[in-house]
């Protein structure tokens, strides 16, 4: 439920998920990172000492500029209170929610301070699951055992991954978030840079708070308003938390995770969650593959793609887990992954790649499960926004039309790169790499 390289963000219906972004964090795309997630410490035990205190909502000094923005802010408060009494807030919580809030100028700071650059997927995994996450992640498996299988029992998702989920969310629980949900929204909302996602979460933010489930100051979350252990975003909340502990909240602020894991584990189940199934398992591709078939579209058992070349890293045929594609996350020169219907079900949770791969990796590294045994292209990286524009320029000026120059890397612009690569004799894998951009240069 996150953002990152904003402009190719979009907010999905009632889902966490948005618009594939490249990948620049750990929460790639669809919500912002907390500032913490590097840091991925793990301290379960003393998590209460760690309980993030809400930041004041009225910041300690304000320079002239965020003084006028303050009060062009109050203005705006006064306006939105009406477009939401129009959507069933009522006056008391409105009150109650705005009471003292003033202009945040640390979360539009947060918001425009963000790297143009973009991590690859190998740098992404180091991070994501680097030594210490699956240490903790184990660490959290033995603590939370009988409350992450109550989880299972109940919803029907493998405990490994919904415990994935929160390691890379919120490293199992220590950052959590410690701004104010109503005032990170409001100013964000009144920003405008993406002001209709923003005033649409304030709005479900405001619903969350009139159905009293947390009080308005106990609203705490990352500076885009992702909120608790697995960070869902407000209109994730009212669509898919629950209360599992059944004391009549749906509580994922809280030091106890159960809500927040179950709420977690209740929306993987509703996007169709297999219990059993991996995300994806990876494979080598024989000599001659035929690079085409490597594309979502492309389905089959995995006795098929055995037929093809494609085999599990021990050599043998995948076994049948049911239809599987496959995904080379650096192009053919990095590690190949057939993927089943669970990667789409963990897409539902953040759409980049890199993310999917993180939490399936991470959960079979919990479980006990192997390294990724690829080499990946090291001295390879991932284009800036600029340089994806420049590629599709070349391309499309050397006869391989990529339907216009936008940044966005998508089919259109892979099958101009496979053309370019068929044509001249090169793995026709259709990845966007910058060792093909010098090459087009
Ligand atoms: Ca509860």
């Amino acid at each position: 439920m996150h953002v990152r390289v904003i402009a190719a963000v979009v907010a999905v219906s009632g889902a966490m998920a948005a618009a594939a972004a490249p990948v620049s964090s750990l929460r790639p795309e669809g919500r912002p990172p907390l500032d913490a997630q590097q840091a991925d410490s793990y301290q379960i035990t003393a998590v209460s000492a760690l309980r993030p205190v809400s930041r004041p909502i009225v910041s300690p000094q304000m320079s002239p500029g965020q003084v006028a923005a303050n009060q062009n802010f109050q203005v705006w408060i006064n306006g939105f209170r009406k477009r939401a009494s129009a959507k069933g807030i009522s006056s008391a919580t409105l009150n109650r929610a705005f009471k003292g809030v003033t202009y945040d100028p640390e979360v539009i700071r947060r918001d425009r301070n963000q790297s143009e650059f973009t991590k690859t997927i190998w740098q992404y995994l180091d991070s994501a699951v680097s030594d210490k996450r699956i240490k903790n992640g184990k660490k959290a498996l033995r603590q939370q055992r009988q409350r992450l299988e109550r989880i299972e029992a109940q919803y029907g998702v493998d405990k490994e991954v919904v415990l994935a989920i929160w390691g890379l969310e919120s490293s199992y629980g220590t950052y959590r978030g410690d701004m104010d949900v109503v005032r990170s929204l409001a100013t964000l909302a009144f920003d405008g840079r993406r002001g209709r996602f923003f005033e649409s979460q304030l709005i479900a933010a405001l619903k969350i708070l009139q159905s009293g489930d947390v009080p308005p100051r106990k609203m705490t979350g990352s500076w885009a308003g992702a909120m608790g252990h697995t960070q869902f975003i407000p209109t994730s909340y009212l669509a898919y938390a629950v209360d599992f502990t059944g004391d009549g909240r749906r509580d994922i602020w809280s030091d106890n995770p159960s809500d927040a894991l179950a709420s977690t584990a209740a929306y993987l189940a509703r996007f169709g969650w297999v219990k059993g199934q991996p995300w994806g398992v990876e494979v080598t591709l024989a000599p001659g593959f035929n690079y085409g078939l490597a594309k979502r579209s492309v389905k089959k058992n995995p006795s098929d793609w055995a037929v093809l070349g494609v085999k599990g890293v021990d050599g043998r045929a995948v076994p049948n887990y049911g239809q599987g594609s496959i995904l080379l996350p650096a192009g053919g020169n990095g590690a190949a992954f057939m993927i089943f219907k669970n990667f789409s079900v963990i897409e539902r949770y953040n759409a980049a790649d890199a993310y999917v791969i993180g939490v399936g990796h991470l959960s079979d590294r919990i479980k006990g499960g192997k390294p990724i045994q690829a080499m990946w292209p090291q001295g390879d990286r991932s284009l800036t926004t600029r340089e994806r524009k420049e590629m599709q320029r070349r391309l499309t000026r050397q006869g391989f039309n990529t339907q216009g120059v936008d940044g966005n890397i998508g089919p259109n612009t892979i099958a101009a790169v496979r053309a370019y690569q068929v044509a001249n004799g090169l793995v026709p894998d259709g990845h966007a790499s910058f060792k093909l951009l010098k090459r087009l240069r």
